[in-house]
Protein backbone atom coordinates (compact mmCIF):
# COMPACT_ATOMS: atom_id res chain seq x y z
CA UNK A 1 0.00 0.00 0.00
CA UNK A 2 1.21 3.21 -1.11
CA UNK A 3 1.17 5.97 1.37
CA UNK A 4 1.97 10.06 1.03
CA UNK A 5 2.17 12.18 3.43
CA UNK A 6 2.47 16.24 3.44
CA UNK A 7 3.84 18.44 6.47
CA UNK A 8 1.98 21.52 5.99
CA UNK A 9 0.90 24.66 7.65
CA UNK A 10 -2.60 25.68 7.57
CA UNK A 11 -1.63 29.17 6.42
CA UNK A 12 1.61 28.56 3.60
CA UNK A 13 1.00 29.82 0.03
CA UNK A 14 3.43 26.78 -0.33
CA UNK A 15 1.81 24.21 1.24
CA UNK A 16 -1.20 24.94 -0.88
CA UNK A 17 0.69 24.70 -4.06
CA UNK A 18 2.21 21.72 -3.22
CA UNK A 19 -2.35 20.98 -1.95
CA UNK A 20 -3.52 21.76 -5.36
CA UNK A 21 -0.64 19.86 -6.89
CA UNK A 22 -1.71 16.74 -4.93
CA UNK A 23 -5.44 17.66 -5.91
CA UNK A 24 -4.84 17.96 -9.79
CA UNK A 25 -2.82 14.65 -9.80
CA UNK A 26 -5.50 12.93 -7.77
CA UNK A 27 -3.23 11.61 -4.56
CA UNK A 28 -4.84 10.60 -2.08
CA UNK A 29 -2.73 12.10 1.02
CA UNK A 30 -2.27 12.32 4.53
CA UNK A 31 -2.18 16.48 5.92
CA UNK A 32 0.21 16.53 9.09
CA UNK A 33 -0.04 20.22 10.44
CA UNK A 34 3.42 21.99 11.54
CA UNK A 35 3.87 25.85 12.41
CA UNK A 36 7.05 26.54 10.46
CA UNK A 37 6.57 29.89 12.70
CA UNK A 38 6.88 28.52 15.88
CA UNK A 39 10.23 28.62 17.57
CA UNK A 40 11.64 25.26 16.37
CA UNK A 41 9.99 25.66 13.01
CA UNK A 42 9.35 22.43 11.14
CA UNK A 43 12.38 20.11 13.29
CA UNK A 44 12.51 17.69 10.04
CA UNK A 45 13.40 20.31 7.37
CA UNK A 46 16.95 21.96 7.70
CA UNK A 47 15.33 25.15 6.79
CA UNK A 48 12.55 24.96 9.71
CA UNK A 49 9.86 25.28 6.90
CA UNK A 50 6.82 23.78 4.83
CA UNK A 51 6.20 21.97 2.88
CA UNK A 52 7.80 18.66 3.42
CA UNK A 53 6.34 15.72 1.15
CA UNK A 54 6.99 11.62 2.20
CA UNK A 55 5.71 9.31 -0.19
CA UNK A 56 6.66 5.42 0.90
CA UNK A 57 9.54 6.81 2.82
CA UNK A 58 11.29 9.30 0.38
CA UNK A 59 11.02 12.41 2.21
CA UNK A 60 11.93 15.24 -0.30
CA UNK A 61 11.04 19.79 0.37
CA UNK A 62 11.24 22.25 -1.73
CA UNK A 63 7.72 23.45 -3.28
CA UNK A 64 9.09 22.97 -6.81
CA UNK A 65 10.63 20.21 -6.09
CA UNK A 66 7.36 18.81 -4.42
CA UNK A 67 5.19 19.45 -7.84
CA UNK A 68 7.68 18.12 -10.01
CA UNK A 69 7.65 14.84 -8.01
CA UNK A 70 4.13 14.66 -7.81
CA UNK A 71 3.74 15.19 -11.48
CA UNK A 72 6.67 12.26 -12.87
CA UNK A 73 5.81 9.71 -9.90
CA UNK A 74 2.10 9.84 -10.05
CA UNK A 75 -0.71 9.34 -13.09
CA UNK A 76 -3.19 11.60 -14.01
CA UNK A 77 -3.22 14.76 -16.57
CA UNK A 78 0.69 15.89 -16.82
CA UNK A 79 1.41 18.93 -15.59
CA UNK A 80 5.25 19.22 -17.13
CA UNK A 81 5.23 20.35 -21.29
CA UNK A 82 6.57 17.99 -23.47
CA UNK A 83 7.61 20.89 -25.99
CA UNK A 84 11.45 21.78 -24.60
CA UNK A 85 10.65 25.89 -25.01
CA UNK A 86 6.88 25.34 -23.03
CA UNK A 87 8.82 23.77 -20.17
CA UNK A 88 11.60 25.66 -20.28
CA UNK A 89 8.75 28.75 -19.76
CA UNK A 90 7.21 26.72 -16.98
CA UNK A 91 10.23 26.50 -15.01
CA UNK A 92 11.12 30.25 -15.38
CA UNK A 93 7.63 31.22 -14.30
CA UNK A 94 8.11 29.11 -11.44
CA UNK A 95 11.98 30.69 -10.60
CA UNK A 96 10.50 34.01 -11.12
CA UNK A 97 7.51 32.80 -8.30
CA UNK A 98 10.33 31.62 -6.10
CA UNK A 99 12.87 34.31 -6.78
CA UNK A 100 11.07 38.00 -7.08
CA UNK A 101 6.70 37.21 -6.32
CA UNK A 102 6.78 35.53 -2.87
CA UNK A 103 8.82 37.91 -0.87
CA UNK A 104 6.77 41.36 -1.99
CA UNK A 105 3.62 39.86 -3.09
CA UNK A 106 2.55 37.06 0.01
CA UNK A 107 5.12 38.58 2.68
CA UNK A 108 4.85 42.17 2.19
CA UNK A 109 1.48 42.76 0.51
CA UNK A 110 -0.73 40.25 1.50
CA UNK A 111 0.77 39.73 4.92
CA UNK A 112 0.68 43.64 5.74
CA UNK A 113 -2.23 44.17 3.90
CA UNK A 114 -4.90 41.29 4.74
CA UNK A 115 -3.55 38.89 7.14
CA UNK A 116 -2.37 41.21 9.80
CA UNK A 117 -5.40 42.78 9.85
CA UNK A 118 -7.25 39.53 9.36
CA UNK A 119 -5.87 37.99 12.61
CA UNK A 120 -6.39 41.61 14.51
CA UNK A 121 -2.57 42.16 14.75
CA UNK A 122 -1.03 44.88 14.20
CA UNK A 123 0.03 45.74 9.89
CA UNK A 124 3.29 47.76 9.13
CA UNK A 125 2.80 49.45 6.93
CA UNK A 126 6.33 50.10 5.75
CA UNK A 127 6.93 46.68 5.02
CA UNK A 128 3.44 47.14 2.83
CA UNK A 129 4.46 50.02 1.04
CA UNK A 130 8.16 48.31 0.42
CA UNK A 131 5.84 45.19 -1.29
CA UNK A 132 3.63 47.26 -3.21
CA UNK A 133 7.06 49.40 -4.25
CA UNK A 134 8.60 45.98 -5.31
CA UNK A 135 5.48 44.16 -7.22
CA UNK A 136 4.90 45.99 -10.20
CA UNK A 137 8.45 44.90 -11.59
CA UNK A 138 7.25 41.19 -11.14
CA UNK A 139 3.37 41.63 -12.36
CA UNK A 140 4.74 43.18 -15.47
CA UNK A 141 7.06 40.09 -15.97
CA UNK A 142 4.50 37.70 -15.48
CA UNK A 143 2.26 39.67 -17.05
CA UNK A 144 4.32 40.30 -20.61
CA UNK A 145 4.94 35.76 -20.47
CA UNK A 146 1.18 35.45 -20.77
CA UNK A 147 0.26 34.15 -23.73
CA UNK A 148 -3.49 34.05 -25.49
CA UNK A 149 -3.99 30.08 -24.56
CA UNK A 150 -3.14 30.92 -20.91
CA UNK A 151 0.15 30.83 -18.99
CA UNK A 152 1.27 28.43 -21.80
CA UNK A 153 0.92 28.44 -25.45
CA UNK A 154 -0.49 24.34 -24.55
CA UNK A 155 -3.20 25.97 -23.17
CA UNK A 156 -3.41 23.02 -20.65
CA UNK A 157 -2.92 23.36 -16.64
CA UNK A 158 0.75 23.27 -15.72
CA UNK A 159 2.83 23.52 -12.57
CA UNK A 160 3.57 27.08 -13.66
CA UNK A 161 -0.08 27.68 -12.99
CA UNK A 162 -0.23 26.37 -10.06
CA UNK A 163 2.60 27.84 -8.63
CA UNK A 164 1.03 30.96 -9.25
CA UNK A 165 -2.30 30.87 -8.51
CA UNK A 166 -2.25 30.64 -5.31
CA UNK A 167 0.28 33.62 -4.79
CA UNK A 168 -1.76 35.91 -6.43
CA UNK A 169 -4.86 34.57 -4.73
CA UNK A 170 -2.52 35.94 -1.06
CA UNK A 171 -2.18 39.13 -3.36
CA UNK A 172 -5.80 39.97 -4.17
CA UNK A 173 -6.75 39.49 -0.60
CA UNK A 174 -4.96 42.95 0.06
CA UNK A 175 -7.09 46.04 -1.43
CA UNK A 176 -3.85 47.86 -2.29
CA UNK A 177 -3.20 44.29 -4.46
CA UNK A 178 -6.28 43.64 -6.07
CA UNK A 179 -6.46 47.34 -7.47
CA UNK A 180 -2.75 46.75 -8.59
CA UNK A 181 -3.25 43.48 -10.46
CA UNK A 182 -6.21 45.04 -12.27
CA UNK A 183 -3.73 47.29 -14.57
CA UNK A 184 -2.14 43.95 -16.08
CA UNK A 185 -4.78 42.88 -17.98
CA UNK A 186 -3.07 39.57 -19.30
CA UNK A 187 -2.18 38.20 -15.78
CA UNK A 188 -6.17 38.98 -14.52
CA UNK A 189 -7.91 37.49 -17.35
CA UNK A 190 -5.35 34.48 -16.56
CA UNK A 191 -6.19 34.66 -12.85
CA UNK A 192 -10.05 34.97 -13.65
CA UNK A 193 -9.70 31.48 -15.14
CA UNK A 194 -7.21 29.80 -12.91
CA UNK A 195 -9.49 31.46 -9.56
CA UNK A 196 -12.61 29.07 -10.93
CA UNK A 197 -11.03 25.53 -11.03
CA UNK A 198 -12.31 23.38 -8.00
CA UNK A 199 -8.74 22.35 -7.33
CA UNK A 200 -7.62 25.61 -6.33
CA UNK A 201 -10.57 26.26 -4.00
CA UNK A 202 -10.43 23.00 -2.64
CA UNK A 203 -6.65 22.90 -1.27
CA UNK A 204 -7.47 26.57 -0.40
CA UNK A 205 -6.05 27.90 3.51
CA UNK A 206 -9.52 28.31 5.35
CA UNK A 207 -9.31 32.15 6.46
CA UNK A 208 -11.29 34.35 8.38
CA UNK A 209 -13.29 36.65 6.43
N1 LIG B 1 11.81 27.49 -0.86
C1 LIG B 1 10.79 26.91 -0.03
C2 LIG B 1 10.02 28.03 0.64
C3 LIG B 1 8.99 27.50 1.61
C4 LIG B 1 8.52 28.61 2.56
O1 LIG B 1 9.05 29.72 2.58
N2 LIG B 1 7.51 28.26 3.32
C5 LIG B 1 7.02 29.20 4.31
C6 LIG B 1 5.53 29.06 4.50
S1 LIG B 1 4.66 29.57 3.09
C7 LIG B 1 7.68 28.89 5.63
O2 LIG B 1 7.80 27.73 6.00
N3 LIG B 1 8.10 29.93 6.34
C8 LIG B 1 8.68 29.80 7.63
C9 LIG B 1 9.81 30.74 7.81
O3 LIG B 1 10.15 31.47 6.88
O4 LIG B 1 10.37 30.71 8.91
C10 LIG B 1 9.89 26.01 -0.86
O5 LIG B 1 9.85 26.18 -2.07
O6 LIG B 1 9.26 25.11 -0.31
Amino acid sequence: MTETELHGYCYSVYTWIARFALFEKGVEYRLIEVNPFSETGHPAHPFGKVPLLIHNGFQVYETSAITRFLDSAFPGPSLQPVDVQERARSDQIINIIDSYAYWPLVRQVSSHGFFKKAFGLEADQSELACGLDASPKVLAALNELVTEQGLLKTGQLSLADIHLGPMISYFEMAPEGAKLLRSYSKLSQWWETISKRPGIEQSKPKLPR
